[in-house]
């Protein structure tokens, strides 16, 4: 009985953690291109309450950062590359980012 209660009980944890791996993988996703000081789109508008990956393309010939001061995010991509950065339960506003390698490159992320 006893062994029994434990099977149960790693078979309920293992469920647990694959549900939180698809979680992870169900986030509500945002695409994001930087291109030498361009960023498209410059307004990326995301659910508020809920975590939020957005995936970053560097699709331009130097170097990106994508940056955000209010949402302490930095990640930096060589030219080609792609990355993400996922953000934590936002509040209804409105959060700056930039490229840090150019910028007059300035967006907002707009929480609804
Ligand atoms: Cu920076």
């Amino acid at each position: 009985m006893k062994l029994k209660n434990q099977m149960a009980a790693l078979a309920v944890a293992a469920l647990a953690s694959v549900a939180g791996l698809a979680q992870a993988a169900d986030l509500p996703t945002f695409k994001l291109e930087m291109n030498d000081g361009k960023l498209n789109p410059a307004r990326i508008e995301v659910p508020a309450g809920q975590r939020i990956k957005i995936e970053v393309h560097n699709i331009g010939k130097g170097a990106a950062e994508f940056e955000s001061v209010q949402l302490r995010k930095e990640k930096v991509l060589a030219p080609g590359a792609d990355s993400f950065v996922v953000i934590a339960p936002l509040d209804p506003g409105e959060y700056k980012f930039f490229d840090d390698f150019h910028q007059s490159a300035q967006g907002v992320i707009v929480a609804k």
